[in-house]
């Protein structure tokens, strides 16, 4: 498997330069909608394609390389120190004897080893299995407490003495080869997301990723459940037949002249991409999504030059668990919806809706703000009621200089600025340059990117306390922390703390 994203195409990072896929309204024709929301300002797309080139093949494998080094070195660090700490309790355990049946009996026991160690003890309570917590006045060192703990067992009234050691929740300490290159998870301006996973990694969540589909992926591939393709247009499906039952991406590259454009795009894998930012696996290799346990739902909705409003539409329902004319029951509904996808226009009435049905079955909809550097509020979903609209921040704490804002905006998560090194996302990929490859990993960039790490929030928060969207949504904004860098054009209540947000839900 290539890892390297400098295999692909020069057209293909230029169109990552800002990934938001197309809609394109039911009844229009596709050249009729223009396709802002896919566009960036020329000179900047032109910047990102550049940073992107500058790095080069080696020195990227070298960064990659460097990554899974570092990690291997953090996680051994861990649990030398969870090993060697200060103690002031033991669990003892008495042989059943007279000598032991009481309090003072008991004491006698310990009564040397506490003055070797220079203490006064106390007994402190019985536990479950028998054993007798005894409890020191001070803390002793990890020597201090082997020597007390020796004493104590010379004792032929003692079996056994152990530590009360302080345990930590089994946080997730990810050893995923390119885990230290996901500066959005826990760099000082991303979202804090190791702090979360001493809650939970999202396990029992379903997470409906409606985009341009799914493509085999070793770092997905055991996280998916069953999704559907609800194009309905077989030239744009490139399946050769309307709606089904599998929601492979099948490419959504064009040629000069087509979808609207001057210059043709190689496949942009923008699915697969977003899947692996929700839900990659914590397996060591690649990455690792913000929620490795939960399950991501696989729900294409766009293909060539975009997707159809009605198709969407259909699809927000279907995720939602409702029931979609001819398309088979959604055995596992989702617990969050994420969609990033948009377009200029306003927030038309059948599209609200449909993020009015999922949001009353108690789904979250999470969307994308858009990547013009525009007011969200001319963007749909972006603009619709009951969203969870998302802006885009770089490496550097700044929203990114394609990102939509306004009041529209409800929160801001990183979605990448590829005029810095290192500075886009890195998640999952498709190598092909049309129809599908050789999975890999690469480095995009913009609000795409940005809602798949709230919607794996969201799937966070939900496994911990299941919650209305509006609670959510509240709990998002009330936990985000200011901008690093101040965003006067406005990117809503800050950048979201994913430590703060579940620390707030599992108080509830
Ligand atoms: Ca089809
Ligand atoms: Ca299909
Ligand atoms: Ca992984
Ligand atoms: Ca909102």
């Amino acid at each position: 498997m290539n890892t390297t994203h400098t295999d692909r195409p020069a057209t293909l990072r230029g169109r990552a330069g800002a990934a938001l896929a197309t809609v394109v309204l039911a009844g229009t024709t596709l050249t009729a909608m223009p396709l802002q929301a896919s566009a960036v300002p020329d000179h900047a797309q032109g910047k990102g394609a550049a940073a992107s080139e500058k790095k080069g093949g080696n020195g990227k494998g070298a960064e990659m390389r460097e990554a899974k080094s570092k990690a291997g070195k953090a996680k051994g660090k861990a649990k030398a120190a969870a090993a060697h700490q200060d103690v002031d309790a033991f669990i003892v355990e008495y042989k059943d004897s007279a000598a032991t049946a009481t309090k003072n009996g008991r004491a006698k026991a310990w009564g040397k080893a506490a003055k070797e160690a220079g203490v006064s003890v106390k007994e402190y309570r019985q536990m479950a299995l028998g054993q007798r917590v005894v409890k020191a006045d001070k803390k002793l060192s990890p020597a201090e407490s082997a020597e007390f703990a020796a004493t104590l067992e010379a004792d032929p009234n003692v079996v056994s003495v152990t530590p009360d050691v302080t345990l930590q929740p089994t946080a997730l300490d990810p050893a995923d080869e390119y885990y230290s290159n996901q500066w959005g998870f826990h760099s000082a301006n991303g979202m804090n997301v190791p702090v979360a996973w001493s809650h939970n990694t999202g396990e029992g969540q379903v997470v409906a990723v409606l985009d341009t589909g799914i493509t085999r992926h070793p770092d997905l591939d055991a996280n998916l459940v069953r999704g559907y393709d609800f194009i309905s247009n077989p030239e744009t499906s490139r399946d050769y037949n309307g709606r089904d039952a599998n929601p492979q991406d099948e490419g959504d590259w064009f040629y000069d002249g087509e979808c609207g454009q001057m210059y043709g795009q190689a496949s942009s894998w923008h699915g697969t991409h977003v899947a692996g930012t929700v839900a990659a696996a914590a397996n060591t290799q690649g990455v690792v999504g913000v929620a490795p346990d939960a399950k991501i739902q696989p729900v294409r909705v766009l293909g060539k030059c975009g997707g159809n409003l009605s198709d969407i539409i259909d699809a927000i329902v279907w995720s939602a668990g409702g029931t979609v004319p001819g398309v088979p029951g959604n055995r596992t509904p989702a617990d969050v919806i994420n969609m990033s996808l948009g377009g200029r226009v306003s927030c038309l009435p059948a599209y609200q809706k449909g993020v009015d049905y999922a949001v009353s079955r108690g789904v979250p909809v999470v969307v994308a703000a858009g990547n013009d550097n525009k007011d969200a509020l001319n963007y749909a979903p972006a603009n619709c009621a009951n969203t969870i609209t998302v802006a885009s921040s770089g490496p550097d704490g700044a929203r990114s200089y394609f990102s939509n804002f306004g009041s529209a905006i409800d929160v801001t998560a990183p979605g990448g600025n590829l005029e810095f090194a290192n500075g886009g996302i890195l998640s999952t990929v498709n190598l092909g340059t049309e129809r599908p490859g050789a999975a890999g990993y690469s480095e995009m960039q913009g609000t795409s990117m940005a809602a798949p790490h709230v919607a794996g929030l969201v799937a966070l928060m939900q496994a911990e306390t299941k919650q209305t969207p509006a609670r959510v949504e509240a709990a998002l904004k009330n936990t985000a922390r200011p901008m690093p860098v101040y965003c006067s054009a406005g990117c809503g209540a800050g950048l979201v703390d994913s430590g703060a947000a579940l620390s707030d839900v599992a108080s509830r």
